[in-house]
């Protein structure tokens, strides 16, 4: 006889955003069909106890690198992410996440951000995915006839509601016209700006210094760009967003200062978002100059080069979590941009490159030397290519460290990691809630307190291509125990279940957080250009 439900889940304590409590949950074909405080096991096909673990939406990471080549330093090397969609979605799953959106990144070569989205999606295609995925575009050449002429496209035809602009890095900086133009085309068809926020030519000339300095070490990177650089830049697209009322998302907030113009901003009444990602609540300064690796000057340090770097000291790090909880923070996500270490096109470019400018293009750039090649050289962070991993680490490092610690709260947890980003990039409530009828039925189950013995980090753990983690040595006593996509098990009890022909390409809708700041005109002269819009 056919089974009312595919799938009950019984005995856990249910968390979205807006509550929590002791209730079941019934999926049919893939959707939650019911919730309610005691559903007869006997009318589901398959049924998991909980037994009093957290139940929860799936984690929706709306910051992800795949498949992503980043223009670098010398020789036209560029580097090449460690994951692709199948890694990348491997490891989300086994980390709790069901849904990651990623970059399809223009390059200022490419005349077309349609054609980069279909050649990115051609890869999607071809590794396929695990988990459900989106894609952000990153403008770096925005021609604004190409703008007129392909974003409307870009909406409606792939449901792409979000772009990524740069306020550094040589290769992909926007001049503040530039941030102008893609924000005025953006703010017309509700696209989301996402900015990467930090004054590119301030790190320019600083890094100039330290190299006449000789400070080249992994750990200098952070001396190049410290936490002003980021206010700055947040500051100033801030002025810009609000000149022209177009709300923006601050991405990878990494420092206290910057989230507090932020907050400030907020409190003022324009409408401002910001991410903030692991690396900022757990890594400092003190960490790239020797504290988990070996000497301040081992190349080793450049595994935590990412971009904004990490605070100075954990005065920063308590002020996110504060921002965490106080809703200055819209969303938590990995931001993960994952380079191997050993690897020609991975962290490994900061040393071989270094040799290449000093020695000219002799040096062998393939995997056999690479291991004799980093072997005592301490390389130079101008060519490291900048990030972290981190998709799969993501949601056990917020509930370890932050629910279970009493820093922020269950729902909050949720709300960061999966209801807010996917309101934010139009998702909701098909992902990011648990709604019968209308939300997919993924989910999160954690093992009850004191379940698992408490575990220290490996690698060896994790489900990514990369050949480390920052959080390596770090101390765990929960993890996802199991991840369901759309009703399928996919993570069990540290079994991989589901195969990469589960993941969906998914279009979106414009942002419902967004929208509504969209819709107020204000009329503060002093910052805002009303005549634009009459
Ligand atoms: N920005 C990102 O979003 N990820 C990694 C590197 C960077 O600069
Ligand atoms: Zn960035
Ligand atoms: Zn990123």
């Amino acid at each position: 006889m056919t089974k009312q439900f595919n799938l009950v889940i019984k005995n856990g304590i249910v968390v979205t955003s807006g509550d929590s409590g002791p209730l079941d949950i019934a999926i049919k074909e893939g959707k939650i069909a019911y919730l309610a405080a005691d559903i007869d096991a006997n009318l589901a096909e398959k049924v998991i106890d909980a037994e009093g673990g957290y139940v929860m939406p799936g984690g929706v990471d709306a910051h992800v690198h795949v498949a992503q080549d980043f223009p670098s330093g010398a020789n036209g090397v560029s580097a090449q992410c460690a994951d692709n969609f199948e890694s990348g979605s491997r490891s989300a799953v086994c980390g709790g996440t069901t849904t990651f959106l990623s970059f399809a990144h223009q390059n200022r070569c490419d005349p077309s951000i349609l054609e980069v989205v279909e050649a990115y999606d051609k890869l999607a295609k071809e590794s396929g995915s695990y988990c459900d995925y989106g894609y952000h575009v990153i403008i770096t050449q925005p021609d604004i006839e190409m703008l007129q002429r392909e974003l409307p496209v870009l909406v409606k035809n792939w449901g792409i509601t979000s772009c990524k602009l740069f306020m550094t890095y040589a290769a992909l900086q926007l001049r503040d016209n530039e941030l102008l133009d893609v924000m005025f085309e953006a703010r017309k068809l509700a696209i989301t700006t996402m900015i990467h926020a930090e004054n590119g030519d301030i790190i320019s000339w600083l890094t100039d210094k330290l190299q006449e300095k000789g400070m080249v070490e992994p750990r200098f990177h952070a001396q190049s760009r410290p936490p002003v650089v980021e206010m700055e830049a947040t500051s100033r697209a801030i002025v810009l967003a609000e000149m022209i009322q177009n709300p923006v998302l601050f991405v990878h907030v990494g420092s206290a200062s910057a989230a507090e113009v932020i907050r400030s901003t907020q409190t003022r009444g324009f409408p401002i978002y910001a991410e903030t990602c692991p690396q900022y609540l757990h890594l400092t300064w003190e960490d790239l100059a020797s504290k988990k690796f070996h000497s301040p000057q081992c190349f080793e340090n450049a595994k935590l080069i990412c971009s904004p770097p990490p605070g100075p000291d954990n005065t920063d790090q308590e002020l996110l979590w504060t921002g965490l909880r106080n809703g200055t923070f819209t969303i938590y996500s990995s931001d993960h941009c994952a380079f191997r270490y050993h690897d020609v096109r991975g962290k490994a470019l900061g040393i071989i490159q270094h040799k290449e400018s000093i020695e000219g293009s002799t040096c062998p750039i393939d995997d056999d030397h690479v291991h004799e090649i980093m072997h005592g050289k301490t390389g130079n962070f101008k060519y490291i290519p900048n990030g972290c991993p981190g998709l799969e680490t993501r949601l056990p490092l917020l509930f370890n460290y932050g629910l279970a610690q009493g820093r922020i709260t269950a729902e909050r947890f949720v709300e960061l990691t999966s209801t807010a980003p996917a309101k934010l990039y139009g998702l909701y409530p098909k992902k990011g809630a648990l709604m019968p009828g209308l939300s997919d039925a993924d989910l999160v189950i954690w093992y009850p307190e004191g379940h698992i013995k408490p575990f220290s980090l490996t690698n060896d753990h994790l489900h990514h291509d990369a050949d480390y983690s920052p959080y390596e040595g770090m101390e765990f006593k929960n993890w996802p125990r199991y991840t369901i996509l759309r009703g399928k098990v996919v993570w069990a009890e540290g079994e991989l279940l589901g195969s990469k022909t589960d993941g969906q390409y998914q279009k979106r809708k414009p942002s419902q957080l967004t929208m509504s700041a969209v819709k107020t005109a204000r009329t503060d002269r002093r910052r805002v250009a009303t005549w634009l819009y009459q």
